[in-house]
């Protein structure tokens, strides 16, 4: 009975470590109201420090108790042993411990590439592959949709080889793309680039600009009369039908499609192609060109057609459909400014909403705070403030967190992962614009809470901390359902808990606190799916989290 009531306390402590000068908050969940004695030994049993713990009471996101140990003053490198209310759990701290998720993170992408062979000497042998989808031509999707919609096909064929896969399965999607490339080539206008970064980002440059309709494209949309929708951007190109599991993309044996233009997609398009034309213009002047055209096409045809939606209504691909594009046309006013410097650009973003309002974390639907964070980064301290003050939300959330992670509003939600991360980005951009340290706790909590600090103590990472995912969601990755395919390779980062799963999802996990809806199984795409908007974000903030560790 004793041993029992001992033993019912768990750690959790993030699996990368600690940077000898960061916070270091390990998480004890216990019924004990009154705070715990905690001690740290060293590897020959010596106490190192020792404390108590902070009772934070009832975890709601958690659905349990839970106290905190603050282990900061920690600062020596090495391993070191927490002993708490009978659990124990492993202390590392040392340099540069973020370095190598980052640089996985970022290979995640490699992985990912379509229309190219995955070599061994990149990704190790047990990862490589043949091609997927090489010499890539589509035409559009014509015929009656599920919802019984006829659309027109279009009289052209385009070559979209390239780019990389959306996630689990096998669809390339402007939208998500778009979003993705943005956080990579953010990092590099930030200076705070990885080896192979921006190659890796010109290969998803270079599809999305193969995404553009043709000149003099006339189109007609099921609900009106033929208009002009040359320079939009096709929302997606993507299988006709779901294709089975495991599947190596070359062996996909279907029709591939492209689906109608969307405004989403266009200004997506016209968005990253601004941010590229900025960040190649000095290494590549030529494609910097490219982009700054394609961009300014973009942007022409979605002021023409401002309000094409992408309909969930075709079979073998997800919608990313959004009804609200207003933030878009934010988002890409202030790429293209930030290229063009040009005045009407200006009065438009200052007249919009989106630059009074607090931003909601980016994501594929809200798109306002990464025009923000370029209007920021180009110095308008209007923007900085609106980030600013989302970063102060969060950290205050944070603060009430058992797991110290930015927990606001509907968190856990499909993809509550990269929320949490989107949400360190804010924090990790206010950090450095402000030069409080404050904001950087959340963040590196962020990381901690995903390799392990978190109520199921495992990590969501592959290749990282405690029993780390290893069956996700995706046709290649797909040892989980057969043992010939490999698991996930590190740095791949699960969707994570999702409290609205839908009813397969939910019939596996029965009743759940909403940190803890999740498990490793590779069936469940709304909770274990691997996407690239999902690993961007993780590239971005390990990579802060590396580049920063060391106060200056
Ligand atoms: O990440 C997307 C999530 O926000 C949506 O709720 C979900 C359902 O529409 O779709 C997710 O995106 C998936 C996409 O539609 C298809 N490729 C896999 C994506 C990740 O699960």
């Amino acid at each position: 009975m004793i041993a029992a009531l001992l033993l019912a306390a768990a750690i959790r402590i993030g699996g990368v470590g600690a940077a000898p000068l960061d916070p270091k908050i390990a998480t004890i969940e216990t019924e004990d109201r009154a705070p715990l004695v905690w001690r740290v030994t060293d590897t020959g049993g010596r106490v190192v420090l020792s404390g108590r713990s902070v009772p934070m009471g009832r975890d709601e996101a958690a659905g349990r108790a839970v106290h905190r140990a603050d282990l900061t003053a920690l600062r020596v490198p090495g391993t070191y042993r927490l002993n708490a209310g009978g659990a124990i759990g492993e202390v590392t701290i040392g340099r540069g411990l973020t370095r190598a998720l980052a640089r996985d993170a970022l290979r995640y992408f490699h992985h990912n590439r379509a229309g190219v062979p995955i070599e061994a000497r990149v990704v190790g042998a047990r990862w490589a592959r043949p091609a997927g989808h090489p010499r890539e031509s589509a035409t559009c999707f014509a015929g009656m949709d599920e919802k019984g919609v006829r659309w027109p096909g279009c009289g052209y064929a385009l070559e979209v080889t390239g780019g990389w896969y959306d996630a689990g399965d096998h669809g390339k999607y402007v939208v998500n793309g778009g979003i993705a490339l943005w956080t990579l080539l953010n990092m590099a206008e930030r200076g705070r680039t990885l080896p192979g970064l921006l190659e890796e980002a010109r290969w998803e440059m270079e599809f999305l600009l193969r995404m553009q309709v043709p000149a003099g494209t006339r189109y007609a949309f099921p609900s009106g009369p033929a208009v002009d929708v040359s320079g939009m951007a096709h929302h997606k190109v993507a299988d006709a039908r779901w294709t089975a599991l495991p599947m190596r993309p070359d062996r996909d044996p279907g029709p591939r499609l492209l689906y109608p233009p969307t405004t989403a997609a266009t200004l997506n398009l016209a968005a990253v192609a601004a941010q590229g034309a900025r960040v190649w213009r000095t290494i590549d002047p030529a494609f910097a060109r490219r982009c700054a055209h394609a961009s300014a096409r973009a942007w022409r045809a979605a002021l023409r057609n401002p309000a094409v939606l992408a309909p969930d209504a075709f079979t073998g691909s997800g919608a990313y459909g959004d009804a609200d594009v207003s933030d878009e046309f934010f988002w890409a006013a202030a790429e293209r400014h930030a290229l063009t410097r040009d005045r009407a650009l200006r009065a438009r973003l200052t007249a919009s909403p989106h630059y009074r309002a607090t931003p909601a974390e980016p994501g594929w639907p809200a798109t306002a705070a990464l025009g923000l964070a370029t209007l920021a980064q180009h110095g308008d301290g209007e923007a900085r403030a609106r980030l600013v003050a989302a970063a102060d939300g969060y950290r205050a959330a944070a603060a009430h967190s058992g797991y110290g992670v930015p927990v606001a509003g509907k968190t856990f939600v499909w993809g509550s992962n990269a929320v949490l991360l989107n949400r360190a980005m804010i924090l990790a951009l206010a950090a450095d614009w402000s030069g409080d340290r404050t904001y950087r706790a959340p963040v590196v909590a962020t990381l901690d809470y995903l390799t392990g600090r978190n109520p199921l103590g495992r990590s969501y990472v592959a290749g990282y901390g405690p029993d780390p995912m290893r069956h996700p969601h995706h046709r290649h990755w797909a040892n989980g359902i057969d043992p010939a395919y490999p698991a996930a390779p590190p740095g791949a980062l699960s969707g994570g808990p999702n409290a609205t799963p839908g009813t397969e999802a939910a019939a596996v996990l029965g009743r759940c606190a909403p940190m803890t809806c999740w498990r490793d199984d590779a069936r469940l795409f709304s909770l274990n799916e691997v996407a690239i908007n999902w690993n961007a974000p993780l590239v971005w903030v390990a990579a802060w989290r590396d580049a920063t560790e060391v106060p200056r």
